[in-house]
Order: C-alpha cells, then structure tokens, then sequence
C-alpha cells in the first residue's frame, strides 16, 4: 500500500505544490467561504428570523447587495477549492491513514470539510439555475452544511495553525541561500526551482509530511521546465476567479451586466423588462388571477374590507424605483407604482407599524404565505404594487397585485395578492 500510494504520489507530483501554496489558497478560500457565510446567514435570518433578527430597509439595495455579493463568493470559491484540493490531494494519499489522534481528527476534518464544501458550492451552482434536482429542502440542508463547514474549517485552522503561521509570510534571506546551496535532500527540487518565486518552495519542503514529493524527482523537473511556478499557478487560479466572478455578477450588479457571460438570467429580459421567476402557469394561477370579482380582502381584528382593482387604483399612488434580489442571485430594477401598504393598515384603524400575514392566491406552494415585519410595513416605500415600468403589472409579475417592498428577498415579494391580515 505504502509503495503504491508513493507511486501515486510521484506520479501526480509537482514542483508547484508547497505548504506555501496551500496556505495562500486557503486564505483566499477563508475570504470567500466568510463573505458567502455572513451574507447567507443574513439572508436566512430574513427569511426565517430568529427572534433577535434585525431587518433594513436602507439602502433599499441591501439585499440586493448581501446576495449579490453571497452568490458572487460562492461563485468564487468553486475555482479556489479545486485549487487549493489540487494543492493538496497527494496528502490524502498518505499511509497510514490515521497516525495520531491528532491526525485522526485532522482528517475528520478535512473530509467533513471537502465533502460538505462541495455539496454546498455545487447545489448552491445549480440552484443559481432555478434547477432543485434533490429531494431535501434547499434552504435547510444549505443552512445546516454551513454550520458544518465552518465547524470543520475551524478545527481544520486550528490543527493547521502552526503550519499556517510559518508559511503565512512569503519565505525570505536563507531561503534564498539555501537555493543556492543545496542540502542533498533538496537537490531534487533545487534543480526544479528556476526562479525566485521557487526560493518558497525550498523551504517549505523540509516539512515531514511532504517528503513523498522531494521523491518525485522527474515529474518536478518536467513541470518545472515546461514553466510552471507557485507564482504563475496562483495568477492562474486568480484569473480564472476573476473572471467566474466578472462573468456571473452581471446578474446581480446592473454594471457588470453588459459582461454577464455566465448567469442563466440576464437583466432587462422578460415581461416589462424584468425577468419572471415562476410564472402565473407554473404557478396555476391565472384564472383566479384574472377573475373579474377579484378584491384584496384587508383584515383587522375581526373586521375586513374588499378592496376591488378599481377602488384600489382610485387611492393616492405611489412611485419608486426599486429592486427585485432573488436569492438565487439575479436582480432587477424597476419603477413600481401602487398603494402604500401603510396607508391600508392605518384606514383600518391599526398602527402603521403592525406586522402582516399575507396571503396569495397561489392555490400551493411555499410562497402562498408570507410575514411581513413591522419595519417594512410602517416603510414608505412598501407597495401593493398595481404597475410595473409604467405598465398594469403583468401576470406573469403578479397581477392583479403584488408586495414590493425594500431590501427583502425576491421570494418575499408576494405575487398575486389575495389579502392582507394586520396581526
Ligand atoms: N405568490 C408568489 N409570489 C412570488 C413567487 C412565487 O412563486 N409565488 N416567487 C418569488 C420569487 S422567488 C421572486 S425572485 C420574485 C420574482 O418576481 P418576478 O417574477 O416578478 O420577477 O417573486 C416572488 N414572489
Ligand atoms: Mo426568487
């Protein structure tokens, strides 16, 4: 087994890979795992609010921002953990597998880490299609994955800690004499070292756990000629990064959209110029939607009132340009033009800031119900939204009538009013 996985390890050597590498990798891969980990909590929290959620309404682009900036890391973070994966895989060839307890858990660690890391990015990739190919609830299953991933980072940082914080400098002074002058153990990898960005490498082989590819003579030397550096791998992966990032926030950042080369949805496509996330067939619907006897019914304490189409057109409108952010990362904006909510809730007697349950006529699904904070109630940019870009909302936007309200997610902008109750 031991030769085998030394074979193995020759073989897929290279004179790129270093502790060095992996450290610089695994902070770029920190940086983004943390930005996609704090915008994704603020995301759920609004979503599903534990008690002491805090929801903004200013800058009405938060969560146009938050999102954008969360799909956009996640997004990132799939070339840089193949990187950092190739980094380091001929590690996980090593025999034997377990050592110590220390290492035991160490490899716990990082498998719990690689395997939940890529069931997230991955789902998290396909979700950005709008595609649900799985059997467990998204939302959830992501939720819990990073927790999983942020408990198996940590202890994955901290058994690394004295590794990561030798290699966290760029190695300098006897690094480069010992270049130079070659111990016989490194005169291998000396003679695949070709430049200065190379002079990191030489130190960060005598670590044990790397010998196997000191060993990988031919392979290096191979690689090395052909030109490969620690350097030149790094603005490789930083390229490729970059230009994932640039190619895809376009859907979320209106300018970057003229390069959105990757994201399924493109801006200023779709009915009225705003794309459709389920449309009223997908949703079935339409003829409840289009019913002629259609009323918002408005409901306070036992009392209510039906608002037809017409009597709530005749109310004073509102106009305001604002943003749908899907979660799935595509947004939009749009001139909206409705009734302020909190004008409803006030002419049926209750406080501005109330909190509403509101209702769709979607016979199904998880969008029928939705709670609506005291703050974006009482905001005056809150509409039951009759218009779009000067247009009657179309169907497919939720017409007869819709909730547009500031920095929430897309799936909170109710489509296809049914009624409102003031809790
Ligand atoms: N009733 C209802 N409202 C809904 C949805 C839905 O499926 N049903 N989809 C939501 C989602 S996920 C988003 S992103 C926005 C999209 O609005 P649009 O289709 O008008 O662009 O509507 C939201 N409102
Ligand atoms: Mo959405």
């Amino acid at each position: 087994m031991n030769r085998l996985t030394d074979a193995l390890a020759a073989k897929f050597a290279s004179p790129v890979r270093s502790t060095r590498l992996s450290v610089v990798l695994g902070r770029w891969l920190a940086f983004t795992f943390m930005v996609c980990f704090a915008t994704g909590l603020f995301s759920h929290g609004l979503q599903n609010p534990p008690g002491w959620m805090f929801f903004l309404t200013r800058p009405i682009w938060i969560y146009q921002l938050t999102q954008g900036v969360h799909i956009t890391s996640g997004i990132a973070s799939i070339p840089l953990l193949f990187a950092k994966l190739w980094s380091v895989y001929p590690e996980l060839l090593s025999w034997p597998p377990v050592r110590s307890v220390v290492h035991a858990l160490e490899r716990g660690s990082i498998g719990l880490f690689v395997s939940a890391s890529l069931l997230q990015v991955l789902t998290g990739l396909i979700n950005t299609y709008k595609w649900y190919p799985w059997p467990f609830p998204f939302r959830q299953t992501h939720y819990w994955l990073a927790w999983v991933i942020m408990g198996s980072l940590l202890l994955h940082i901290a058994v690394k800690l004295p590794l990561i914080a030798a290699n966290w400098r760029r190695a300098r002074g006897p690094a480069d004499t010992e270049l130079t002058t070659p111990e016989p153990a490194d005169a291998e990898l000396a003679t695949a070292a070709s430049g200065p960005a190379d002079a990191e490498l030489a130190t960060a082989v005598p670590e044990a756990g790397r010998q196997h590819r000191v060993r990988s003579g031919s392979a290096a030397r191979g690689a090395a000629s052909r030109g490969w550096s620690r350097r030149g791998f790094l603005a490789a992966v930083g390229v490729t990064t970059g230009a994932v990032v640039l190619g895809t926030a376009g859907q979320s950042f209106a300018w970057l959209s003229p390069v959105n080369f990757f994201a399924p949805r493109k801006m200023g496509t779709g009915p009225q110029s705003v794309p459709v996330n389920r449309t009223a067939a997908d949703a079935k619907v339409g003829p409840l939607a289009q019913h002629p006897g259609w009323a918002l019914k408005v409901s306070y304490r036992g009392k209510s009132r039906n608002l037809t189409l017409s009597e709530l057109a005749a109310l004073p409108q509102t106009e305001h340009e604002l943003p749908i952010a899907c979660v799935e990362g595509w947004s939009q904006t749009a001139r909206w033009r409705g009734v302020q909510i909190r004008d409803l809730v006030q002419a049926m007697g209750a406080e501005p800031e109330s909190d509403l349950l509101v209702t769709s006529l979607e016979p199904e699904g998880a969008y029928r119900l939705m709670t609506m904070p005291a703050v974006y109630t009482a905001d005056q940019k809150t509409l039951v939204a009759l218009a779009l870009n000067g247009e009657v909302l179309d169907l497919d936007h939720g017409y007869p009538a819709r909730i547009i309200a500031p920095g929430r997610p897309g799936v909170l902008q109710t489509k296809w009013l049914q009624s409102l109750e003031i809790l």
